[in-house]
């Protein structure tokens, strides 16, 4: 199993705000791998940013790459990850952004931070088993737990004596950095008998959500106030999946243990148990997501561009595709394939079925994504690199470009970088292309983003020196 530093998950990035970070990345795998960002819109530099064979070749076996990560805007959770293949299961941490120096939260200081990441486990070799998937067109395998902070918990048949535990003190308040690294289901998360109030998504803060759970989908990140004011006693913090298709996938949860720490009490025999929503629960999963907004206020503006200049409509669907000269070992002869107005994107052969878009240095971008899949639709969590956009509305059915703009909210939309696009339903950004670069945009469940869900912005340079891509690294690694 690839882990850096031997540990999963991999060590967390602790930063201030507008920090510039150099990570020297040996690689001492078996196979090539890059590092990305996620979420660091890395201004300038796409050199850094990860994606294999699209800004880089990958890092060879004994070889070494120094990434420079640029912070500019960035403030609450972001988080690393691998950027080959699937290497992510195993290779991510969290990226910490407190306030600038002298800078405060929007909130009331935390007694304590902790980061919690959700991620998936695989008993098998994950590379080995997706290297045969892609060959044969069969489905990669599903994942055989979820995990939070490296450790399945109570409930699956292992580890328990290694649950996560994290201790608190009665009336103290705590922020939770909750990273989704999971590969292909959204999370339903939450702690028993414990209200959650989120303060930001994705790196930006938002308007306080009260909640008794979140959705939070692969590639999201979560900044959550918890407030240890219950009876002294265990309680489960828990993650199962939301998923709104009829594909196989993980139906199982992964816990770890919330306990207070001063007084004497006697635990329960089992901590109490949260009460998340059931895994197919649409209305459960937009209701919380309809609620995120920005905090828009004086210190953290809102720039949601209002006069469109480029717009994209892109439809997005799970196709299938014919396999050439009977080479896959499907019953029908096909494979899957993912797209993006019908093309489906390929690395690192750059075949006539990838497409990239340039788009002009300033644009005032918007793009409508619509899910067009006629039979099994699934939720896409859509990411862009380089930039954090404006999700501007959101909607089931088809898009109507007539009577759905009326309901766009410009005041306080949420800025993220991975927004989820409700089934069958359309979603719209905004943002303005003022960052010169090469950057990918796909969907957050690998399995889609493995058959091609993905595509690439090119943003071309301004006129001005500080408009353009800097120079390349002197040490990229090479692509022979
Ligand atoms: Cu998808």
């Amino acid at each position: 199993m690839l882990t850096v530093n031997g540990s999963f998950p991999g060590p967390t990035i602790k930063v201030r705000k507008g920090d510039i970070v150099f990570v020297n990345v040996h690689n001492q795998g078996n196979y090539g791998v890059t590092i990305h960002w996620h979420g660091v819109n890395q201004p300038r530099n796409p050199w850094s940013d990860g994606p294999e064979n699209v800004t880089q070749c990958p890092i060879k076996p004994g070889t070494t790459f120094t990434y420079e990560v640029i912070l500019s805007t960035e403030e609450g959770t972001l988080w690393w990850h691998a950027h080959s293949d699937w290497t992510r299961v195993s290779v991510h941490g969290a990226i910490t952004i407190k306030p600038a120096a002298g800078k405060t939260y929007p909130f009331p200081k935390p007694y304590k931070q902790h980061v919690i990441v959700i991620g998936s486990w695989y008993k098998e070799d994950v590379q080995a088993m997706i290297t045969y998937a892609t060959n044969t067109g069969v489905l990669p395998n599903v994942s055989d737990a979820y995990t939070i902070n490296g450790q399945p918990g109570d409930l699956y048949n292992c580890s328990s004596d290694s649950t996560y535990r994290l201790t608190v003190k009665y009336g103290k308040t705590y922020l939770l950095r909750i990273v989704n690294a999971v590969m292909n289901e959204e999370n339903f998360f939450g702690i028993a008998n414990h209200s959650l109030t989120v303060v930001g998504q994705d790196g930006a803060y938002i308007k306080p959500i009260n909640t008794s759970y979140i959705m939070i989908a692969p590639g999201q990140t979560m900044d959550v106030l918890l407030i240890a004011n219950q009876n002294l006693s265990h309680y489960y913090m828990a993650a199962s999946p939301y998923f709104d298709s009829i594909v196989e996938f993980n139906n199982s949860t992964t816990t770890a243990i919330v306990q207070y720490y001063d007084g004497t009490y006697t635990p329960p025999p089992t901590p109490f148990f949260p009460d998340l929503p059931f895994y197919n629960n649409t209305n459960a999963a937009e209701n919380f997501t309809q609620r995120v907004r920005s905090l828009a206020n004086e210190e953290h503006p809102v720039n949601v561009p209002k006069n469109i200049t480029t717009q994209l409509y892109i439809a997005i669907s799970v196709n299938r595709m014919l396999c050439p000269n009977n080479s896959c070992l499907t019953p029908a002869g096909d494979r899957q394939a993912a797209s993006l107005n019908n093309v489906s994107f390929e690395t690192p052969d750059i075949k006539s079925g990838t497409k990239v878009r340039f788009i002009n240095y300033g644009e005032a971008v918007e793009i409508v994504f619509q899910g067009s899949n006629l039979q099994i639709a699934e939720s896409h969590p859509m990411h862009l690199h380089g930039y954090s956009f404006f999700l501007v509305g959101t909607g089931s059915g088809n898009f109507n470009n007539e009577t759905d703009p009326l309901s766009y909210n410009f005041v306080d939309p949420p800025e993220l970088n991975t927004m989820n696009l409700p089934k069958s339903g359309w979603a719209t950004i905004r943002f303005f292309a003022n960052n010169p670069g090469v950057w990918l945009m796909h969907c957050h469940l690998e399995r889609h983003a493995n058959w091609g869900m993905e595509t690439v912005f090119i943003v071309r340079n301004g006129p001005s020196e500080d408009q353009k891509i800097r120079p390349p690294p002197a040490n990229m690694p090479s692509c022979s």
